[in-house]
């Protein structure tokens, strides 16, 4: 075989391994596939494949390595597992001095080490307004009051008898890439999106719960209360309440865990983080919003006239390239995927593109993998490298049409003087050597 294709470019090498692999059983595709990568690898330097930098030659063919020639731990070592000790660096992280101390702080995700789509539990970005409030659920209560007919109180036996939905959903606090309206500053992808997550959620429509107690026809907004020491509490109008907001008490399989609101918290899909209230334990049905102190003096919008933008619930379209950026620079010339993530509040990402030269020009990227409703969408593009300094971007348009903005054309419309709601196209810089610079162009 490794003689039939070896004059082959790699475009045409590609279309014959998978061509010639069809048909085969999975064992035979395996071996097929091993045999047909390792001469390809062998060939040319054209292909992903290389022999990465090895620390102990004893541990590598044709060598049986150390960890082959003895036995490992046993069944239940660890009950609850966790990564493997190699992985320690994928972890959350703060910057210390965006706020003065850490029960009222914020961590974020590592999304330059993640694939897919899924957030794992361990690494879902935390924020919170008075530390991480520890809930016995046989203590906790969820009450439904104001205007409704029937006021009710559920435990959390109540709420996990009724029909459950499971939904995976991106949360994205307001403030992700706050920190750069007025310039990039960051360099880090972890600092600049990692205010970001995607998990399955499961719990109760919300819609649900309220029919139970009975909207009454003035009802038109609901305030929703944790039980944490913030008390954290947001107005939300009763149409979202009714459309796909859920209370959730499970994350990725298991129950929740207690940074994001063990026992109960709420879910508005593709609205503000902020709004999906954790350790939910009140809600209240009335006919105007409150102005609660999460909804005025903060999560508004200060404009360059001086005024704030205030109800700005959608987490609009925004895309970033996860795949070169700072942490994960390109190391080897030759093939490599551009990939990143794109999402949207306001329904499914219809399109991502690339762009090489600072958003002159435009190439679609493919989306992989599911392409839901309010959720991470990963884009991927395959592509050459050899050394040329690129303005890399990416820009994603949601299924309504909308166009994620340039900086410019966000700045020109809002101003500077915002902490949330930066959605704009972002750029990063490759450098001749690979490495990888966070820039902006205005
Ligand atoms: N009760 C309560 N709910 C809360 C908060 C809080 O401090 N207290 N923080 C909010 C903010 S600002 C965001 S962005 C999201 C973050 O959710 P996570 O910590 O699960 O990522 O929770 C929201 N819900
Ligand atoms: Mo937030």
């Amino acid at each position: 075989m490794s003689n039939r294709i070896k004059n082959l470019s790699t475009r045409e090498l590609m279309a014959q391994l998978a061509k010639e692999s069809e048909g085969l059983s999975i064992s035979d595709r395996r071996d097929f596939l091993k045999h047909g990568m390792l001469a390809a690898g062998a060939m040319t330097a054209t292909t992903f494949s290389g022999l990465a930098g090895a620390t102990d030659a004893k541990n590598l063919p044709p060598m049986e390595p150390e960890w082959g020639r003895r036995l490992g731990a046993g069944v239940i070592d660890k009950p609850y597992g966790e990564p493997s000790k190699y992985e320690s660096g994928v972890v959350r992280r703060t910057v210390p001095w965006l706020t003065a101390e850490s029960i009222a702080s914020i961590s974020m995700t590592p999304i330059q080490d993640l694939k897919g789509i899924i957030t794992p539990n361990g690494l879902v970005f935390e924020r919170y307004h008075a530390g991480v409030a520890q809930i016995n659920p046989q203590e906790h209560r969820l009450m439904i009051h104001g205007l409704v007919d029937r006021p009710i109180i559920f435990t959390m036996e109540d709420l996990m008898r009724f029909p459950s939905v499971s939904e995976i959903k991106f949360i994205e606090c307001p403030a992700n890439g706050g920190m750069e309206w007025k310039g990039a500053q960051m360099e880090a992808l972890q600092f600049t999106h990692g205010m970001l997550s995607c998990c399955e959620w499961t719990g109760v429509p919300l819609r649900v719960l309220l029919e139970e107690a009975g909207v009454k026809p003035e009802g038109k907004w609901i305030l929703a209360e944790g039980a944490d020491g913030s008390h954290m509490s947001r107005s939300i109008p009763i149409e979202k309440a009714l459309d796909d907001t859920l209370v959730v008490y499970a994350q990725n399989g298991e129950m929740l865990r207690p940074e994001q609101g063990y026992p109960l918290r709420l879910l508005n899909p593709g609205w503000e983080g902020n709004t999906s209230i954790k350790w939910l334990r009140r809600i209240e049905v009335g006919d105007k919003p409150w102005y609660q102190r999460e909804e005025t003096s903060k999560y508004t919008d200060l404009m360059a006239d001086g005024r704030a933008r205030k109800f700005t619930f959608v987490q609009e379209t925004n895309s970033v390239i996860t795949s070169p950026c700072p942490e994960k620079p390109i190391i080897k010339s030759g093939l490599i995927e551009i990939e990143g993530l794109a999402w949207t509040g306001r329904g499914k990402i219809k399109q991502v593109d690339i762009s090489f030269d600072g958003g002159i020009s435009w190439v679609p990227a493919k989306l992989k993998g599911l392409v839901l409703d309010k959720a991470l969408t990963r884009f991927s593009l395959v592509t050459k490298w050899d050394g040329q300094p690129w303005l890399l971007q990416s820009r994603a348009v949601d299924e309504t049409g909308y166009v994620q903005p340039t900086l410019r054309q966000l700045r020109e419309a809002r101003g500077t003087n915002s902490i949330y709601h930066k959605n704009s196209i972002h750029t990063w810089k490759i450098e001749a050597n690979g490495e990888v610079k966070n820039v902006q162009i205005s």
